[in-house]
Protein backbone atom coordinates (compact mmCIF):
# COMPACT_ATOMS: atom_id res chain seq x y z
CA UNK A 1 0.00 0.00 0.00
CA UNK A 2 1.30 3.77 -0.86
CA UNK A 3 1.01 5.67 2.38
CA UNK A 4 0.45 9.31 2.96
CA UNK A 5 0.87 11.56 5.73
CA UNK A 6 -1.91 14.00 5.99
CA UNK A 7 -1.49 17.18 8.26
CA UNK A 8 -4.06 19.41 9.10
CA UNK A 9 -4.16 23.03 9.87
CA UNK A 10 -1.09 23.20 11.69
CA UNK A 11 -1.07 27.00 11.48
CA UNK A 12 -0.25 29.70 13.89
CA UNK A 13 -3.78 31.17 14.59
CA UNK A 14 -4.58 27.51 15.72
CA UNK A 15 -1.66 27.40 18.43
CA UNK A 16 -1.70 29.50 21.34
CA UNK A 17 -1.78 33.46 21.09
CA UNK A 18 -3.64 32.57 17.41
CA UNK A 19 -7.21 33.71 17.02
CA UNK A 20 -8.43 30.60 17.09
CA UNK A 21 -6.09 28.98 19.54
CA UNK A 22 -6.77 24.90 20.00
CA UNK A 23 -5.58 24.35 23.87
CA UNK A 24 -2.18 22.85 23.66
CA UNK A 25 -2.42 23.07 19.56
CA UNK A 26 1.18 23.73 19.35
CA UNK A 27 2.15 20.02 21.22
CA UNK A 28 1.40 18.80 17.79
CA UNK A 29 4.03 20.41 15.67
CA UNK A 30 7.25 17.68 17.44
CA UNK A 31 5.13 14.24 17.15
CA UNK A 32 4.14 15.28 13.50
CA UNK A 33 7.50 16.18 12.53
CA UNK A 34 9.22 13.39 14.18
CA UNK A 35 6.66 11.14 12.34
CA UNK A 36 7.09 12.55 8.68
CA UNK A 37 10.10 10.39 7.54
CA UNK A 38 7.76 7.09 8.06
CA UNK A 39 5.46 8.15 4.41
CA UNK A 40 5.56 7.87 0.85
CA UNK A 41 3.92 11.28 0.50
CA UNK A 42 3.30 14.57 3.18
CA UNK A 43 0.57 16.41 2.56
CA UNK A 44 -0.05 19.79 4.39
CA UNK A 45 -3.47 21.67 4.55
CA UNK A 46 -3.98 25.35 4.85
CA UNK A 47 -6.79 26.88 6.14
CA UNK A 48 -6.69 29.41 3.66
CA UNK A 49 -10.07 32.26 3.72
CA UNK A 50 -10.64 35.30 2.19
CA UNK A 51 -11.26 38.50 4.85
CA UNK A 52 -15.20 38.67 5.31
CA UNK A 53 -15.22 35.06 5.00
CA UNK A 54 -18.91 33.67 5.41
CA UNK A 55 -17.37 31.19 8.57
CA UNK A 56 -16.61 34.29 10.78
CA UNK A 57 -18.82 36.01 12.93
CA UNK A 58 -17.80 39.02 12.05
CA UNK A 59 -19.57 38.85 8.90
CA UNK A 60 -22.92 38.31 10.56
CA UNK A 61 -24.30 41.51 12.58
CA UNK A 62 -25.43 40.07 15.99
CA UNK A 63 -23.69 37.04 16.01
CA UNK A 64 -20.35 36.45 18.33
CA UNK A 65 -18.31 33.77 17.63
CA UNK A 66 -18.78 30.16 18.57
CA UNK A 67 -22.57 31.05 18.01
CA UNK A 68 -24.76 28.81 14.74
CA UNK A 69 -26.11 30.23 11.99
CA UNK A 70 -27.91 28.77 9.46
CA UNK A 71 -26.34 28.21 5.57
CA UNK A 72 -27.79 27.27 2.63
CA UNK A 73 -26.07 24.17 3.24
CA UNK A 74 -26.89 23.76 6.95
CA UNK A 75 -25.92 24.96 10.36
CA UNK A 76 -22.91 26.29 10.59
CA UNK A 77 -20.45 27.51 13.74
CA UNK A 78 -19.71 31.42 13.28
CA UNK A 79 -15.95 31.40 14.33
CA UNK A 80 -13.17 34.73 15.18
CA UNK A 81 -11.65 36.01 11.97
CA UNK A 82 -8.66 33.47 11.24
CA UNK A 83 -6.11 32.31 8.69
CA UNK A 84 -7.05 34.87 6.14
CA UNK A 85 -4.96 34.69 3.29
CA UNK A 86 -1.47 36.25 3.50
CA UNK A 87 -1.62 37.00 6.88
CA UNK A 88 1.24 35.45 9.72
CA UNK A 89 -2.06 33.77 11.35
CA UNK A 90 -2.74 31.57 8.19
CA UNK A 91 1.43 30.90 8.15
CA UNK A 92 1.96 27.31 9.35
CA UNK A 93 3.78 26.93 12.87
CA UNK A 94 7.22 27.96 12.74
CA UNK A 95 8.87 24.94 13.90
CA UNK A 96 6.68 22.62 11.49
CA UNK A 97 8.18 20.67 8.49
CA UNK A 98 7.05 21.81 5.56
CA UNK A 99 9.63 19.96 3.07
CA UNK A 100 6.15 18.28 1.81
CA UNK A 101 5.06 17.15 -1.43
CA UNK A 102 1.95 18.86 -1.39
CA UNK A 103 -0.01 22.24 0.42
CA UNK A 104 -3.72 22.08 -0.22
CA UNK A 105 -5.70 25.01 0.28
CA UNK A 106 -9.16 25.17 1.56
CA UNK A 107 -11.56 27.31 2.70
CA UNK A 108 -11.02 29.98 0.02
CA UNK A 109 -14.83 30.24 -1.27
CA UNK A 110 -16.20 33.38 0.54
CA UNK A 111 -19.91 31.74 0.54
CA UNK A 112 -18.44 27.72 1.99
CA UNK A 113 -16.87 27.00 4.93
CA UNK A 114 -14.54 23.61 4.12
CA UNK A 115 -13.50 21.74 7.40
CA UNK A 116 -12.95 18.38 5.60
CA UNK A 117 -9.43 18.29 3.41
CA UNK A 118 -12.03 16.31 0.74
CA UNK A 119 -15.36 18.26 0.76
CA UNK A 120 -16.41 21.72 1.60
CA UNK A 121 -19.05 21.94 4.04
CA UNK A 122 -22.03 21.48 1.40
CA UNK A 123 -20.38 17.83 1.51
CA UNK A 124 -20.18 18.14 -2.54
CA UNK A 125 -17.82 20.77 -3.66
CA UNK A 126 -14.76 18.52 -3.91
CA UNK A 127 -11.31 19.76 -2.99
CA UNK A 128 -9.65 17.95 -5.49
CA UNK A 129 -7.67 15.57 -2.70
CA UNK A 130 -9.43 12.51 -3.74
CA UNK A 131 -7.64 13.29 -7.68
CA UNK A 132 -4.62 13.52 -6.23
CA UNK A 133 -4.28 10.94 -3.82
CA UNK A 134 -5.74 8.27 -6.36
CA UNK A 135 -3.34 9.41 -9.38
CA UNK A 136 -0.57 8.95 -7.21
CA UNK A 137 -1.87 5.51 -6.25
CA UNK A 138 -2.05 6.66 -2.27
CA UNK A 139 -4.41 4.28 -0.90
CA UNK A 140 -3.57 4.45 2.78
CA UNK A 141 -3.71 7.67 5.11
CA UNK A 142 -2.62 8.58 8.56
CA UNK A 143 -4.05 12.35 9.35
CA UNK A 144 -2.62 14.40 12.52
CA UNK A 145 -3.26 17.77 13.45
CA UNK A 146 -5.85 20.63 14.28
CA UNK A 147 -8.64 20.59 15.15
CA UNK A 148 -9.09 16.81 15.93
CA UNK A 149 -13.37 17.67 16.34
CA UNK A 150 -13.52 19.78 13.11
CA UNK A 151 -11.05 19.32 10.32
CA UNK A 152 -9.53 16.56 11.08
CA UNK A 153 -12.95 15.02 11.85
CA UNK A 154 -14.31 15.75 8.70
CA UNK A 155 -10.90 14.94 6.25
CA UNK A 156 -10.93 11.43 8.11
CA UNK A 157 -14.83 10.67 8.11
CA UNK A 158 -14.55 11.27 4.56
CA UNK A 159 -11.50 9.85 3.48
CA UNK A 160 -13.02 6.53 5.10
CA UNK A 161 -16.54 7.24 3.03
CA UNK A 162 -13.79 7.70 -0.30
CA UNK A 163 -12.64 4.12 1.03
CA UNK A 164 -9.54 4.79 1.84
CA UNK A 165 -8.20 3.12 5.03
CA UNK A 166 -7.60 5.86 7.84
CA UNK A 167 -5.68 6.08 11.14
CA UNK A 168 -6.13 8.95 13.17
CA UNK A 169 -2.95 9.62 15.30
CA UNK A 170 -4.84 11.53 18.51
CA UNK A 171 -1.28 11.95 19.95
CA UNK A 172 -0.58 13.96 17.42
CA UNK A 173 -4.17 16.11 17.50
CA UNK A 174 -5.87 18.43 19.69
CA UNK A 175 -9.16 19.76 19.87
CA UNK A 176 -11.24 22.54 19.92
CA UNK A 177 -14.31 21.00 22.28
CA UNK A 178 -17.41 23.22 21.88
CA UNK A 179 -20.34 21.77 23.56
CA UNK A 180 -19.01 18.04 23.69
CA UNK A 181 -17.80 18.37 20.29
CA UNK A 182 -14.40 16.10 20.65
CA UNK A 183 -16.93 12.87 21.80
CA UNK A 184 -18.74 13.07 18.89
CA UNK A 185 -16.04 13.52 16.68
CA UNK A 186 -14.45 10.12 18.14
CA UNK A 187 -18.00 8.30 17.80
CA UNK A 188 -18.11 9.03 14.30
CA UNK A 189 -14.49 8.81 13.23
CA UNK A 190 -15.26 5.19 14.79
CA UNK A 191 -18.53 4.60 12.84
CA UNK A 192 -16.58 5.29 9.88
CA UNK A 193 -14.37 2.76 10.03
CA UNK A 194 -11.59 4.89 11.04
CA UNK A 195 -8.47 3.75 13.02
CA UNK A 196 -8.07 5.77 16.25
CA UNK A 197 -4.44 5.39 17.03
C1 LIG B 1 -10.93 24.62 11.74
C2 LIG B 1 -12.67 25.82 12.61
C3 LIG B 1 -12.61 26.71 11.55
C4 LIG B 1 -10.00 23.45 11.89
C5 LIG B 1 -10.87 25.49 10.67
O1 LIG B 1 -8.90 23.47 11.29
O2 LIG B 1 -10.37 22.50 12.61
N1 LIG B 1 -11.84 24.79 12.70
N2 LIG B 1 -11.70 26.53 10.59
ZN1 LIG C 1 -11.46 28.02 9.11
Amino acid sequence: MTHALIVIDVQNDFCPGGALAVPGGDAVVAPINAMMPEFDAVILTQDWHPSGHSSFASSHSGKAPFDMTEMPYGPQVLWPDHCVQGTPGADFHPDLRTEADLILRKGFRAQIDSYSAFFENDHETPTGLEGYLRSRGIDRLTMAGLATDFCVHFSAVDAAKLGFAVTVRLDACRAIDLDRSLAAALSAMKEAGVTLA
